[in-house]
């Protein structure tokens, strides 16, 4: 061998070895203030995590740098006699969208709420017909400017077709209209079962199913764009059931239900990327 190719592998090896390994989802954490029934379906906007809490509220904890705060119901009018879920806050926490059980026989419909500054508390809900059903709609991420949506429902919108039980459905908001939800197809969809959906800063699609190639039951996927390819986040799942991914650049935070390490019923679990 030449002198400076001995060179030139003994500088690619250096440099090899002096880079980082690639950053990764760390081993999840049972978040400190699960209690024993439903702690379920996160969002953080800010320092806030929103989730769905016991007998099916909204409640909210607030990190602080170093805990997370006694989680508390939303203030305001989010929460009534029936079941609120799914709370997807945006607009630098002005404006939430969640799942609502109706009692009209429609299951579940997506309703929004803004922020009341004066009261300091969310106003009345209203329902967002353009992106429900007469059957049960599930899971709501919506982009921080309310420009684009991605839903989860058991229904169909316009002539859509589904390819599973649930699917998840695309829509852009135009001139403060969305637009009829398109389905996102295979690979993203499968015929089986996407219940919850979060989107990152680059535009990756988390999922929750259990189509072909799960750990065990529900796992967490990552879809690279919305029309794939999709890949097993391996780092968090197990053989049970992990749903209801929330993505930020900083933190995975999941559901699991009876996961070693649950307090009791579901329970939120925590991931950081480093
Ligand atoms: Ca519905
Ligand atoms: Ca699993
Ligand atoms: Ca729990």
């Amino acid at each position: 061998m030449k002198r400076w190719m001995a060179m030139a592998a003994c500088i690619g090896i250096c440099l090899f070895l002096a880079l980082p390994a690639w950053a990764a989802w760390s081993e999840p954490v049972n978040w400190s203030q699960n209690n024993r029934l439903e702690d379920r379906m996160p969002w953080v906007s800010g320092n806030t995590l929103y989730f769905v809490g016991p007998k099916y509220d909204i409640y909210q904890s607030t990190w602080d740098g170093e805990a997370w705060s006694a989680p508390v119901p939303v203030p305001g009018k989010i929460n009534g006699p029936t079941n609120e879920i799914q709370p997807c806050v945006v607009q630098n926490g002005k404006v939430m969208y969640f799942a609502r059980m109706t009692t009209n026989g429609r299951d579940y419909d997506f309703f929004r709420s803004e922020w009341d500054e004066v009261k300091q508390e969310w106003g009345e809900p209203v329902v967002v017909l353009e992106l429900s059903t007469p059957v049960q709609e599930w899971d709501i991420w919506v982009s921080e400017d309310e420009t684009l949506a991605y839903v989860t429902s058991r229904g169909t919108y316009g002539n859509g077709k589904a390819l599973g039980l649930r699917d998840i459905w695309r829509s852009e908001r135009i001139n403060g209209v969305w637009q009829t939800p398109v389905n996102l197809g295979a690979p993203v969809n499968s015929p089986v079962d996407e219940w919850d959906i979060s989107v990152d800063s680059q535009g990756r699609l988390y999922i929750s199913s259990n189509r072909e190639g799960t750990v065990g039951d529900f796992d967490i996927f990552m879809a690279f764009t919305d029309k794939g390819p999709v890949a097993n986040v391996t780092e968090v799942n197990t053989a049970v059931t992990e749903k209801a991914p929330f993505v930020s650049d900083r933190w995975l935070i999941f559901e699991a239900i009876n996961r070693p390490g649950n307090v009791g019923g579901y329970d939120l679990w925590i991931s950081t990327w480093e």
